[in-house]
Protein backbone atom coordinates (compact mmCIF):
# COMPACT_ATOMS: atom_id res chain seq x y z
CA UNK A 1 0.00 0.00 0.00
CA UNK A 2 1.40 3.41 -0.58
CA UNK A 3 2.25 6.09 2.47
CA UNK A 4 -0.36 8.24 2.86
CA UNK A 5 0.53 11.90 3.64
CA UNK A 6 -1.31 12.17 6.98
CA UNK A 7 -2.30 13.69 9.76
CA UNK A 8 -3.85 13.31 12.82
CA UNK A 9 -6.84 12.82 13.03
CA UNK A 10 -9.06 13.66 16.50
CA UNK A 11 -11.40 11.02 17.83
CA UNK A 12 -15.09 10.84 16.88
CA UNK A 13 -17.69 11.40 19.64
CA UNK A 14 -19.29 8.31 19.98
CA UNK A 15 -23.50 8.85 20.25
CA UNK A 16 -25.97 6.06 21.05
CA UNK A 17 -29.30 5.81 19.01
CA UNK A 18 -30.81 4.05 16.24
CA UNK A 19 -30.36 4.76 12.67
CA UNK A 20 -32.24 6.25 9.72
CA UNK A 21 -33.31 3.64 6.74
CA UNK A 22 -31.08 5.69 4.38
CA UNK A 23 -29.19 8.94 4.10
CA UNK A 24 -31.39 11.75 4.86
CA UNK A 25 -32.48 15.19 2.48
CA UNK A 26 -30.81 18.13 3.75
CA UNK A 27 -32.42 19.56 6.73
CA UNK A 28 -34.90 22.57 7.54
CA UNK A 29 -34.25 24.64 10.00
CA UNK A 30 -36.02 24.05 13.24
CA UNK A 31 -35.57 25.51 17.09
CA UNK A 32 -35.01 23.39 19.76
CA UNK A 33 -32.34 21.78 22.17
CA UNK A 34 -30.70 23.62 24.87
CA UNK A 35 -27.75 23.37 22.61
CA UNK A 36 -24.49 22.92 23.85
CA UNK A 37 -24.11 19.30 23.35
CA UNK A 38 -21.30 16.71 22.18
CA UNK A 39 -20.07 19.19 19.53
CA UNK A 40 -22.05 16.62 16.84
CA UNK A 41 -24.30 15.92 14.57
CA UNK A 42 -25.64 12.99 14.96
CA UNK A 43 -27.43 10.99 12.54
CA UNK A 44 -30.25 9.25 15.24
CA UNK A 45 -33.99 8.50 14.98
CA UNK A 46 -34.18 9.41 18.27
CA UNK A 47 -33.96 6.79 20.55
CA UNK A 48 -31.24 7.43 23.47
CA UNK A 49 -31.46 10.80 22.50
CA UNK A 50 -31.20 13.15 25.83
CA UNK A 51 -32.92 16.16 26.94
CA UNK A 52 -30.19 18.31 25.31
CA UNK A 53 -30.39 16.35 21.92
CA UNK A 54 -32.89 17.95 19.17
CA UNK A 55 -34.25 15.51 16.44
CA UNK A 56 -34.98 17.45 13.06
CA UNK A 57 -36.68 14.83 9.90
CA UNK A 58 -35.06 11.81 11.72
CA UNK A 59 -31.26 13.50 12.26
CA UNK A 60 -30.31 14.41 15.82
CA UNK A 61 -28.61 18.04 15.85
CA UNK A 62 -26.54 18.26 19.36
CA UNK A 63 -24.20 21.50 18.33
CA UNK A 64 -21.88 22.91 20.86
CA UNK A 65 -22.41 26.87 19.81
CA UNK A 66 -25.64 26.65 21.30
CA UNK A 67 -29.23 26.98 20.11
CA UNK A 68 -28.59 29.51 17.17
CA UNK A 69 -26.49 26.31 15.60
CA UNK A 70 -29.34 24.49 15.09
CA UNK A 71 -30.46 26.19 12.31
CA UNK A 72 -28.14 24.40 10.15
CA UNK A 73 -27.70 21.03 9.06
CA UNK A 74 -25.44 18.31 10.00
CA UNK A 75 -21.65 19.09 9.68
CA UNK A 76 -22.60 23.11 9.19
CA UNK A 77 -19.86 25.32 10.33
CA UNK A 78 -17.45 22.51 9.66
CA UNK A 79 -18.96 20.36 12.91
CA UNK A 80 -18.86 16.42 12.73
CA UNK A 81 -21.21 13.99 11.77
CA UNK A 82 -21.19 11.15 14.35
CA UNK A 83 -23.81 7.69 13.46
CA UNK A 84 -24.92 5.61 16.18
CA UNK A 85 -23.13 2.76 16.99
CA UNK A 86 -26.41 0.57 17.08
CA UNK A 87 -26.81 0.93 13.26
CA UNK A 88 -29.35 -0.97 11.73
CA UNK A 89 -28.22 -4.01 9.45
CA UNK A 90 -28.67 -1.94 6.47
CA UNK A 91 -27.31 1.78 7.80
CA UNK A 92 -24.60 -0.21 8.84
CA UNK A 93 -24.10 -2.00 5.17
CA UNK A 94 -24.13 1.27 3.42
CA UNK A 95 -21.92 2.56 5.93
CA UNK A 96 -19.32 -0.30 5.21
CA UNK A 97 -19.65 0.17 1.96
CA UNK A 98 -19.10 3.70 1.96
CA UNK A 99 -15.31 2.87 4.17
CA UNK A 100 -14.57 0.74 1.45
CA UNK A 101 -14.81 2.35 -1.92
CA UNK A 102 -13.41 5.76 -0.37
CA UNK A 103 -11.55 4.73 2.59
CA UNK A 104 -13.43 7.63 4.31
CA UNK A 105 -16.65 7.71 5.64
CA UNK A 106 -19.22 8.54 2.39
CA UNK A 107 -21.95 7.85 4.35
CA UNK A 108 -21.35 10.95 6.59
CA UNK A 109 -20.28 13.07 3.38
CA UNK A 110 -24.14 12.50 2.06
CA UNK A 111 -25.27 13.87 5.34
CA UNK A 112 -23.87 17.15 5.03
CA UNK A 113 -25.06 20.15 2.43
CA UNK A 114 -22.89 20.08 -0.83
CA UNK A 115 -22.63 24.03 -0.01
CA UNK A 116 -22.03 23.70 4.12
CA UNK A 117 -20.81 26.95 5.75
CA UNK A 118 -17.30 26.60 7.44
CA UNK A 119 -15.72 28.40 10.19
CA UNK A 120 -13.32 30.87 8.79
CA UNK A 121 -9.82 30.17 10.04
CA UNK A 122 -7.84 33.67 9.15
CA UNK A 123 -5.41 35.06 11.51
CA UNK A 124 -6.48 38.54 12.08
CA UNK A 125 -2.97 39.75 10.20
CA UNK A 126 -4.60 38.43 7.51
CA UNK A 127 -7.45 40.10 6.82
CA UNK A 128 -5.88 44.05 7.50
CA UNK A 129 -7.18 46.32 4.70
CA UNK A 130 -4.08 46.80 1.92
CA UNK A 131 -2.86 43.32 3.16
CA UNK A 132 -3.41 42.07 -0.97
CA UNK A 133 -2.84 43.68 -4.04
CA UNK A 134 -6.33 44.65 -5.35
CA UNK A 135 -7.86 41.96 -7.21
CA UNK A 136 -8.18 43.78 -10.35
CA UNK A 137 -4.02 43.87 -10.00
CA UNK A 138 -3.99 39.88 -9.22
CA UNK A 139 -4.09 37.27 -12.21
CA UNK A 140 -7.07 34.90 -12.64
CA UNK A 141 -6.98 31.20 -12.00
CA UNK A 142 -7.75 27.95 -13.49
CA UNK A 143 -8.64 25.55 -10.70
CA UNK A 144 -7.84 22.44 -11.80
CA UNK A 145 -9.06 18.84 -10.13
CA UNK A 146 -8.23 15.58 -11.12
CA UNK A 147 -9.89 12.76 -9.87
CA UNK A 148 -10.48 9.14 -10.08
CA UNK A 149 -13.39 7.60 -8.45
CA UNK A 150 -14.16 10.70 -6.05
CA UNK A 151 -17.59 10.21 -3.96
CA UNK A 152 -19.97 12.01 -5.62
CA UNK A 153 -20.66 14.34 -2.68
CA UNK A 154 -17.55 14.68 -1.92
CA UNK A 155 -16.38 15.95 -4.87
CA UNK A 156 -19.65 18.35 -5.53
CA UNK A 157 -18.37 19.85 -2.47
CA UNK A 158 -15.00 20.27 -3.50
CA UNK A 159 -16.56 22.36 -6.44
CA UNK A 160 -19.08 24.36 -4.54
CA UNK A 161 -16.68 25.17 -2.31
CA UNK A 162 -14.09 27.08 -4.92
CA UNK A 163 -17.26 28.92 -6.75
CA UNK A 164 -18.59 30.09 -3.54
CA UNK A 165 -15.63 31.49 -2.46
CA UNK A 166 -13.63 32.58 -4.85
CA UNK A 167 -13.96 36.07 -6.24
CA UNK A 168 -15.58 35.40 -9.13
CA UNK A 169 -13.06 38.15 -11.39
CA UNK A 170 -10.03 35.62 -9.99
CA UNK A 171 -11.84 32.20 -11.03
CA UNK A 172 -11.40 31.60 -14.65
CA UNK A 173 -12.62 28.09 -14.58
CA UNK A 174 -12.80 25.02 -12.86
CA UNK A 175 -11.06 22.19 -14.71
CA UNK A 176 -12.71 18.81 -13.51
CA UNK A 177 -10.14 15.85 -15.00
CA UNK A 178 -11.84 12.78 -14.85
CA UNK A 179 -8.77 10.06 -14.52
CA UNK A 180 -10.89 7.03 -16.35
CA UNK A 181 -13.52 6.42 -13.62
CA UNK A 182 -16.16 3.81 -13.52
CA UNK A 183 -18.64 4.96 -10.76
CA UNK A 184 -21.65 5.62 -12.24
CA UNK A 185 -22.02 8.77 -10.93
CA UNK A 186 -18.96 10.18 -12.93
CA UNK A 187 -20.31 9.91 -16.32
CA UNK A 188 -23.71 11.87 -17.76
CA UNK A 189 -24.66 12.77 -13.91
CA UNK A 190 -21.96 14.73 -13.86
CA UNK A 191 -22.66 16.16 -17.07
CA UNK A 192 -25.83 17.77 -16.20
CA UNK A 193 -25.03 18.66 -12.75
CA UNK A 194 -22.34 20.63 -14.02
CA UNK A 195 -24.13 22.30 -17.07
CA UNK A 196 -25.88 24.52 -14.68
CA UNK A 197 -22.25 25.82 -13.29
CA UNK A 198 -20.68 27.66 -16.88
CA UNK A 199 -17.77 28.11 -15.24
CA UNK A 200 -17.48 24.11 -14.95
CA UNK A 201 -15.30 22.09 -17.72
CA UNK A 202 -15.20 18.59 -17.83
CA UNK A 203 -12.19 16.89 -19.53
CA UNK A 204 -11.93 13.35 -19.83
CA UNK A 205 -8.73 10.55 -20.36
CA UNK A 206 -9.86 8.33 -22.51
CA UNK A 207 -7.48 5.89 -20.66
CA UNK A 208 -6.44 5.57 -16.80
CA UNK A 209 -3.55 8.10 -16.67
CA UNK A 210 -2.82 8.17 -12.92
CA UNK A 211 -2.78 11.70 -10.95
CA UNK A 212 0.30 12.95 -12.95
CA UNK A 213 -0.83 12.71 -16.26
CA UNK A 214 -4.23 13.89 -15.27
CA UNK A 215 -2.58 16.63 -14.06
CA UNK A 216 -1.08 17.66 -17.20
CA UNK A 217 -3.76 17.45 -19.29
CA UNK A 218 -5.86 19.84 -16.91
CA UNK A 219 -3.15 22.17 -17.31
CA UNK A 220 -3.74 21.70 -21.49
CA UNK A 221 -7.10 23.12 -21.39
CA UNK A 222 -7.01 25.80 -18.60
CA UNK A 223 -6.82 29.31 -20.17
CA UNK A 224 -5.94 31.40 -17.10
CA UNK A 225 -2.38 32.61 -15.99
CA UNK A 226 -2.46 30.53 -12.92
CA UNK A 227 -2.95 27.18 -11.93
CA UNK A 228 -4.46 25.85 -9.31
CA UNK A 229 -4.40 22.58 -8.11
CA UNK A 230 -6.67 20.33 -5.89
CA UNK A 231 -7.25 17.26 -5.07
CA UNK A 232 -10.79 16.42 -5.63
CA UNK A 233 -11.84 15.41 -1.64
CA UNK A 234 -11.31 19.98 -0.60
CA UNK A 235 -12.78 22.49 1.06
CA UNK A 236 -11.80 26.36 0.38
CA UNK A 237 -11.89 28.70 3.15
CA UNK A 238 -13.31 32.37 2.79
CA UNK A 239 -10.65 34.12 1.48
CA UNK A 240 -8.57 31.09 0.31
CA UNK A 241 -7.62 32.52 -3.43
CA UNK A 242 -5.98 35.91 -2.92
CA UNK A 243 -3.66 35.34 -0.52
CA UNK A 244 -2.07 33.21 -2.40
CA UNK A 245 -2.72 34.76 -6.16
CA UNK A 246 -0.88 37.95 -4.55
CA UNK A 247 2.40 36.13 -3.93
CA UNK A 248 2.80 35.33 -7.96
CA UNK A 249 1.65 38.65 -8.95
CA UNK A 250 4.27 40.16 -6.92
CA UNK A 251 6.90 37.61 -7.88
CA UNK A 252 5.59 34.42 -10.82
CA UNK A 253 8.63 32.40 -9.60
CA UNK A 254 6.79 31.26 -6.46
CA UNK A 255 5.60 28.34 -6.33
CA UNK A 256 2.21 28.83 -3.04
CA UNK A 257 0.77 26.30 -0.90
CA UNK A 258 -2.45 27.37 1.36
CA UNK A 259 -2.45 25.36 4.86
CA UNK A 260 -3.97 22.40 4.52
CA UNK A 261 -6.43 21.82 7.17
CA UNK A 262 -7.54 18.28 8.27
CA UNK A 263 -11.19 17.14 7.24
CA UNK A 264 -11.46 14.53 9.53
CA UNK A 265 -11.90 11.06 7.61
CA UNK A 266 -14.49 9.49 9.62
CA UNK A 267 -16.74 12.78 10.82
CA UNK A 268 -15.98 15.06 8.20
CA UNK A 269 -15.25 17.91 11.17
CA UNK A 270 -13.03 20.44 9.63
CA UNK A 271 -10.05 20.80 12.01
CA UNK A 272 -8.20 23.92 11.54
CA UNK A 273 -4.61 24.94 12.61
CA UNK A 274 -4.02 28.63 13.40
CA UNK A 275 -0.75 30.46 11.87
CA UNK A 276 1.26 29.73 14.85
CA UNK A 277 0.96 25.91 14.21
CA UNK A 278 1.93 25.96 10.53
CA UNK A 279 3.73 23.30 9.13
CA UNK A 280 6.29 23.04 6.17
CA UNK A 281 7.44 20.24 3.76
CA UNK A 282 10.50 18.28 4.26
CA UNK A 283 11.08 14.53 3.14
CA UNK A 284 13.34 11.43 4.15
CA UNK A 285 15.66 9.09 2.20
CA UNK A 286 13.08 6.56 1.53
CA UNK A 287 11.69 9.84 -0.54
CA UNK A 288 8.47 10.19 1.25
CA UNK A 289 7.12 13.38 2.22
CA UNK A 290 6.86 14.50 6.08
CA UNK A 291 5.90 17.63 8.02
CA UNK A 292 7.72 19.98 10.12
CA UNK A 293 7.05 22.54 12.47
CA UNK A 294 9.07 25.71 10.43
CA UNK A 295 12.28 25.88 11.60
CA UNK A 296 14.00 28.75 13.97
CA UNK A 297 16.06 30.34 10.96
CA UNK A 298 12.94 30.41 8.96
CA UNK A 299 10.55 31.83 11.63
CA UNK A 300 13.52 34.92 12.18
CA UNK A 301 12.53 35.90 9.13
CA UNK A 302 8.99 37.15 10.10
CA UNK A 303 7.63 39.03 12.35
CA UNK A 304 3.87 37.42 12.24
CA UNK A 305 3.17 33.36 11.89
CA UNK A 306 0.76 34.69 9.49
CA UNK A 307 3.44 35.19 7.12
CA UNK A 308 4.42 33.16 3.97
CA UNK A 309 7.21 30.96 4.71
CA UNK A 310 9.73 29.03 2.71
CA UNK A 311 8.76 25.43 2.76
CA UNK A 312 11.45 23.04 1.22
CA UNK A 313 8.91 20.53 -0.30
CA UNK A 314 5.47 20.55 -1.10
CA UNK A 315 2.74 17.76 -0.38
CA UNK A 316 1.56 17.87 -3.71
CA UNK A 317 -2.15 18.52 -3.43
CA UNK A 318 -3.07 22.00 -3.20
CA UNK A 319 -0.78 24.72 -5.00
CA UNK A 320 -0.78 27.43 -7.34
CA UNK A 321 1.63 27.89 -9.61
CA UNK A 322 2.07 30.54 -12.98
CA UNK A 323 1.72 28.99 -16.01
CA UNK A 324 4.05 29.97 -17.56
CA UNK A 325 6.92 29.31 -14.91
CA UNK A 326 5.15 25.91 -14.83
CA UNK A 327 6.10 25.64 -18.34
CA UNK A 328 9.35 26.87 -18.12
CA UNK A 329 10.19 23.92 -15.80
CA UNK A 330 9.13 21.44 -17.57
CA UNK A 331 5.85 20.66 -15.71
CA UNK A 332 6.12 17.33 -14.56
CA UNK A 333 7.80 14.59 -15.23
CA UNK A 334 4.90 12.61 -17.92
CA UNK A 335 7.02 9.20 -17.22
CA UNK A 336 5.55 9.24 -13.16
CA UNK A 337 2.80 7.07 -12.91
CA UNK A 338 -0.47 7.22 -10.66
CA UNK A 339 0.84 8.88 -7.52
CA UNK A 340 3.74 9.39 -5.60
CA UNK A 341 7.16 11.68 -6.29
CA UNK A 342 5.65 14.19 -8.07
CA UNK A 343 5.62 16.97 -4.80
CA UNK A 344 9.11 16.42 -4.67
CA UNK A 345 10.38 16.72 -8.15
CA UNK A 346 7.99 20.21 -8.28
CA UNK A 347 9.70 21.45 -4.96
CA UNK A 348 13.31 20.49 -5.61
CA UNK A 349 12.90 21.90 -9.14
CA UNK A 350 11.49 24.85 -8.18
CA UNK A 351 14.21 25.79 -5.97
CA UNK A 352 16.72 24.10 -7.64
CA UNK A 353 16.17 26.58 -10.69
CA UNK A 354 15.11 29.57 -10.05
CA UNK A 355 11.75 29.80 -7.56
CA UNK A 356 10.84 29.75 -3.91
CA UNK A 357 8.28 27.72 -2.70
CA UNK A 358 6.08 28.75 0.36
CA UNK A 359 3.28 27.83 2.48
CA UNK A 360 0.60 30.87 2.76
CA UNK A 361 -0.74 30.80 6.59
CA UNK A 362 -3.55 33.18 5.32
CA UNK A 363 -5.20 30.45 2.94
CA UNK A 364 -6.79 27.14 4.55
CA UNK A 365 -7.97 24.50 2.06
CA UNK A 366 -9.37 21.33 3.80
CA UNK A 367 -8.45 18.17 2.48
CA UNK A 368 -9.69 14.40 3.85
CA UNK A 369 -6.59 12.63 4.15
CA UNK A 370 -7.13 9.01 4.26
CA UNK A 371 -5.16 6.13 5.63
CA UNK A 372 -4.85 4.05 2.64
CA UNK A 373 -5.30 4.40 -1.28
CA UNK A 374 -9.06 3.32 -2.08
CA UNK A 375 -8.25 2.84 -5.98
CA UNK A 376 -6.60 0.22 -8.12
CA UNK A 377 -2.73 1.04 -8.93
CA UNK A 378 -0.63 -0.79 -11.57
CA UNK A 379 -0.52 -4.56 -11.13
CA UNK A 380 3.42 -6.24 -11.41
CA UNK A 381 5.11 -2.63 -10.97
CA UNK A 382 5.93 -0.60 -7.59
CA UNK A 383 4.96 2.61 -9.09
CA UNK A 384 5.66 4.83 -6.47
CA UNK A 385 9.27 3.38 -6.53
CA UNK A 386 9.58 3.68 -9.97
CA UNK A 387 8.39 7.26 -10.03
CA UNK A 388 11.40 7.92 -7.10
CA UNK A 389 13.84 6.65 -9.12
CA UNK A 390 13.22 8.52 -11.83
CA UNK A 391 13.05 11.66 -9.57
CA UNK A 392 16.73 10.61 -8.02
CA UNK A 393 18.10 10.12 -11.46
CA UNK A 394 17.36 13.24 -12.29
CA UNK A 395 17.46 15.50 -9.25
CA UNK A 396 19.68 13.69 -6.30
CA UNK A 397 23.12 14.07 -8.09
CA UNK A 398 25.65 12.30 -5.63
CA UNK A 399 22.62 12.16 -3.10
CA UNK A 400 20.40 9.64 -4.81
CA UNK A 401 22.64 6.48 -3.27
CA UNK A 402 21.07 7.10 -0.23
CA UNK A 403 17.96 6.56 -1.83
CA UNK A 404 19.37 3.21 -3.29
CA UNK A 405 20.77 1.99 -0.40
CA UNK A 406 17.22 2.19 1.26
CA UNK A 407 15.74 -0.03 -1.71
CA UNK A 408 18.77 -2.51 -1.92
CA UNK A 409 19.89 -1.06 -4.94
CA UNK A 410 17.79 -2.57 -6.56
CA UNK A 411 16.22 0.16 -9.15
CA UNK A 412 14.65 -2.11 -11.24
CA UNK A 413 13.21 -0.80 -14.87
CA UNK A 414 12.51 3.54 -14.51
CA UNK A 415 12.45 3.76 -18.13
CA UNK A 416 14.30 6.68 -19.98
CA UNK A 417 14.87 10.15 -18.53
CA UNK A 418 17.26 11.77 -20.51
CA UNK A 419 15.24 14.24 -22.02
CA UNK A 420 14.65 15.40 -18.04
CA UNK A 421 18.23 15.25 -17.55
CA UNK A 422 19.00 17.82 -20.67
CA UNK A 423 15.93 19.91 -19.34
CA UNK A 424 17.70 20.13 -16.02
CA UNK A 425 21.00 20.98 -18.26
CA UNK A 426 19.30 23.49 -20.36
CA UNK A 427 17.44 25.28 -17.48
CA UNK A 428 20.73 25.57 -16.02
CA UNK A 429 19.93 24.51 -12.21
CA UNK A 430 21.87 24.79 -8.68
CA UNK A 431 23.14 21.37 -7.31
CA UNK A 432 21.18 19.17 -5.04
CA UNK A 433 24.10 19.68 -2.64
CA UNK A 434 23.48 23.87 -3.12
CA UNK A 435 19.60 22.68 -2.30
CA UNK A 436 20.23 21.06 0.82
CA UNK A 437 22.78 23.68 1.95
CA UNK A 438 20.26 26.49 1.51
CA UNK A 439 17.06 25.34 1.59
CA UNK A 440 16.60 22.14 3.55
CA UNK A 441 19.95 22.34 5.89
CA UNK A 442 17.80 20.44 8.67
CA UNK A 443 17.93 17.21 6.85
CA UNK A 444 19.88 14.18 8.30
CA UNK A 445 23.01 13.08 5.44
CA UNK A 446 23.77 9.96 6.18
CA UNK A 447 27.11 10.54 4.33
CA UNK A 448 27.73 12.13 7.73
CA UNK A 449 26.90 8.49 9.40
CA UNK A 450 29.70 6.61 10.73
CA UNK A 451 27.72 3.48 9.45
CA UNK A 452 24.56 2.44 7.08
CA UNK A 453 22.95 -0.26 6.05
CA UNK A 454 22.20 -3.25 8.35
CA UNK A 455 22.68 -4.19 11.92
CA UNK A 456 23.77 -7.91 12.46
CA UNK A 457 23.92 -9.77 15.15
CA UNK A 458 26.69 -12.47 14.94
CA UNK A 459 25.20 -14.85 17.50
CA UNK A 460 22.71 -17.95 16.69
CA UNK A 461 24.50 -18.54 13.42
CA UNK A 462 24.75 -14.54 12.15
CA UNK A 463 21.44 -13.92 10.65
CA UNK A 464 19.49 -11.81 12.18
CA UNK A 465 19.16 -8.02 11.82
CA UNK A 466 17.45 -5.53 13.95
CA UNK A 467 14.05 -4.68 11.93
CA UNK A 468 11.59 -1.82 12.21
CA UNK A 469 9.57 0.07 10.08
CA UNK A 470 10.05 3.97 11.21
CA UNK A 471 7.08 5.76 10.39
CA UNK A 472 5.22 8.48 12.42
CA UNK A 473 2.81 5.81 13.42
CA UNK A 474 5.81 2.96 14.42
CA UNK A 475 7.15 5.27 17.31
CA UNK A 476 6.91 4.32 20.45
CA UNK A 477 7.13 0.46 19.70
CA UNK A 478 9.49 -1.67 20.08
CA UNK A 479 12.36 -2.60 18.05
CA UNK A 480 12.11 -6.03 16.60
CA UNK A 481 14.75 -9.13 14.59
CA UNK A 482 14.19 -10.47 11.64
CA UNK A 483 16.31 -12.67 9.20
CA UNK A 484 18.83 -10.46 7.48
CA UNK A 485 17.82 -9.65 3.77
CA UNK A 486 19.84 -7.08 2.41
CA UNK A 487 17.19 -5.22 0.59
CA UNK A 488 17.35 -1.81 3.28
CA UNK A 489 14.05 -0.74 3.95
CA UNK A 490 12.99 -1.84 7.53
CA UNK A 491 16.73 -2.89 8.16
CA UNK A 492 18.43 -0.01 6.76
CA UNK A 493 20.06 1.97 9.68
CA UNK A 494 22.30 5.00 10.52
CA UNK A 495 25.23 5.28 13.28
CA UNK A 496 25.41 9.10 13.75
CA UNK A 497 28.89 10.49 15.03
CA UNK A 498 26.71 11.94 18.04
CA UNK A 499 25.99 7.80 18.69
CA UNK A 500 22.49 7.33 17.73
CA UNK A 501 21.31 4.59 15.90
CA UNK A 502 18.79 5.78 13.48
CA UNK A 503 16.46 5.97 10.30
CA UNK A 504 15.35 9.25 9.25
CA UNK A 505 13.86 11.09 12.20
CA UNK A 506 13.33 7.70 14.54
CA UNK A 507 16.02 6.63 16.85
CA UNK A 508 17.09 3.63 19.31
CA UNK A 509 15.46 4.41 22.29
CA UNK A 510 16.28 2.65 25.91
CA UNK A 511 14.69 3.52 28.85
CA UNK A 512 14.80 0.04 30.99
CA UNK A 513 12.68 -1.58 29.64
CA UNK A 514 12.57 -2.13 26.30
CA UNK A 515 14.24 -0.69 22.98
CA UNK A 516 12.02 1.16 21.13
CA UNK A 517 12.13 4.24 18.12
CA UNK A 518 11.44 7.29 19.22
CA UNK A 519 11.81 10.97 17.81
CA UNK A 520 15.50 11.49 17.70
CA UNK A 521 15.82 14.51 20.21
CA UNK A 522 19.67 14.95 19.61
CA UNK A 523 20.47 14.91 23.14
CA UNK A 524 22.29 11.84 23.62
CA UNK A 525 20.36 10.65 27.16
CA UNK A 526 18.44 7.61 26.39
CA UNK A 527 19.10 7.73 22.28
CA UNK A 528 23.18 7.36 22.98
CA UNK A 529 25.07 4.05 21.54
CA UNK A 530 28.29 3.47 21.91
CA UNK A 531 30.28 1.16 19.27
CA UNK A 532 33.13 -0.75 19.77
CA UNK A 533 34.50 -1.81 16.39
CA UNK A 534 37.06 -4.46 18.02
CA UNK A 535 34.60 -6.16 20.77
CA UNK A 536 31.96 -5.29 18.53
CA UNK A 537 29.44 -4.41 21.03
CA UNK A 538 26.58 -1.53 20.91
CA UNK A 539 26.59 -0.95 24.56
CA UNK A 540 24.15 1.89 25.94
CA UNK A 541 25.19 5.50 27.19
CA UNK A 542 23.15 5.68 30.42
CA UNK A 543 21.71 2.39 31.37
CA UNK A 544 25.42 0.61 30.50
CA UNK A 545 23.81 -2.54 28.90
CA UNK A 546 24.69 -3.86 26.03
CA UNK A 547 22.43 -4.88 23.04
CA UNK A 548 21.66 -8.80 22.59
CA UNK A 549 19.03 -11.04 20.96
CA UNK A 550 17.28 -14.00 22.57
CA UNK A 551 17.92 -17.61 21.59
CA UNK A 552 15.00 -17.72 19.82
CA UNK A 553 16.45 -14.87 17.36
CA UNK A 554 12.84 -13.07 18.08
CA UNK A 555 13.66 -10.73 20.68
CA UNK A 556 16.01 -7.89 21.78
CA UNK A 557 17.53 -7.78 25.09
CA UNK A 558 19.38 -5.22 27.07
CA UNK A 559 22.15 -7.14 29.30
CA UNK A 560 25.19 -6.82 31.15
CA UNK A 561 28.32 -6.18 28.67
CA UNK A 562 30.53 -9.67 27.84
CA UNK A 563 32.42 -9.22 25.21
CA UNK A 564 32.74 -13.05 24.77
CA UNK A 565 29.10 -13.61 23.98
CA UNK A 566 28.29 -13.96 20.45
CA UNK A 567 24.60 -12.18 20.91
CA UNK A 568 26.16 -9.28 21.85
CA UNK A 569 28.37 -8.54 19.44
CA UNK A 570 27.27 -6.78 16.05
CA UNK A 571 28.38 -5.79 12.62
CA UNK A 572 27.19 -2.24 10.90
CA UNK A 573 27.12 -2.45 7.57
CA UNK A 574 29.61 0.22 5.68
CA UNK A 575 31.22 1.08 9.22
CA UNK A 576 33.43 3.84 8.57
CA UNK A 577 34.58 6.06 11.56
CA UNK A 578 37.01 8.71 9.61
C1 LIG B 1 -0.74 13.39 -1.64
C2 LIG B 1 -1.24 14.65 -2.27
C3 LIG B 1 -1.66 14.31 -3.69
C4 LIG B 1 -0.44 13.86 -4.46
C5 LIG B 1 0.16 12.68 -3.74
C6 LIG B 1 1.48 12.22 -4.30
C7 LIG B 1 -2.05 16.34 -0.70
C8 LIG B 1 -3.12 16.73 0.23
N1 LIG B 1 -2.30 15.23 -1.45
O1 LIG B 1 -1.57 12.26 -1.60
O2 LIG B 1 -2.21 15.41 -4.33
O3 LIG B 1 0.49 14.89 -4.60
O4 LIG B 1 0.42 12.97 -2.39
O5 LIG B 1 1.37 11.85 -5.62
O6 LIG B 1 -1.06 17.01 -0.79
N2 LIG B 1 -6.03 10.59 -8.70
C9 LIG B 1 -6.18 10.49 -10.06
N3 LIG B 1 -5.71 9.38 -10.70
C10 LIG B 1 -5.05 8.37 -10.04
C11 LIG B 1 -4.86 8.50 -8.64
C12 LIG B 1 -5.35 9.63 -8.01
O7 LIG B 1 -6.76 11.38 -10.69
O8 LIG B 1 -4.65 7.40 -10.67
C13 LIG B 1 -6.53 11.77 -8.01
C14 LIG B 1 -7.34 11.49 -6.75
O9 LIG B 1 -8.70 11.31 -7.05
C15 LIG B 1 -7.06 12.72 -5.90
C16 LIG B 1 -5.66 13.12 -6.31
O10 LIG B 1 -5.40 12.48 -7.54
O11 LIG B 1 -7.94 13.78 -6.20
C17 LIG B 1 -4.61 12.74 -5.27
O12 LIG B 1 -4.74 11.39 -4.87
P1 LIG B 1 -4.93 10.99 -3.33
O13 LIG B 1 -5.93 11.85 -2.69
O14 LIG B 1 -5.13 9.52 -3.28
O15 LIG B 1 -3.50 11.36 -2.80
P2 LIG B 1 -3.07 11.82 -1.27
O16 LIG B 1 -3.91 12.94 -0.83
O17 LIG B 1 -2.95 10.64 -0.44
MN1 LIG C 1 -5.88 13.51 -1.39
Amino acid sequence: AAPRVNAPSPQPVPAPGAPPKKPLPPLKKKNAGKGAGAGAAVADAGAGAGPDADVVGGVLVAPRDGPAALLDGPGENGRPVVLPTNMSTDMKRLVDEGWLKNAFNQYASDLISVRRKLPDPRDAWCKAPGRYLPNADLPATSVIVCFHNEAWTVLLRTVHSVLDRSPPELLKEIVLVDDFSDMPHTKRQLEDYMAHYPKVKIVRATKREGLIRARLLGARHATAPVLTYLDSHCECTTGWLEPLLDRIARDPHTVVCPVIDVIDDNTLEYHWRDAGGVNVGGFDWNLQFNWHSVPERERQRHNNTAEPVWSPTMAGGLFSIDKAFFERLGTYDSGFDIWGGENLELSFKTWMCGGTLEIVPCSHVGHIFRKRSPYKWRSGVNVLKRNSVRLAQVWLDDYAKYYYQRVGYDLGDYGDVSARRELRQKLGCKSFQWYLDTVYPELFIPGEAVASGEVRNLGYGSRTCLDAPARKKDLHKPVGLFPCHRQGGNQYWMLSKTGEIRRDDACLDFSGYEVILYPCHGSKGNQFWQYNPKTQLIQHGSSKKCLAISENKQKLLMTECDRRKENQQWKFANYDPS
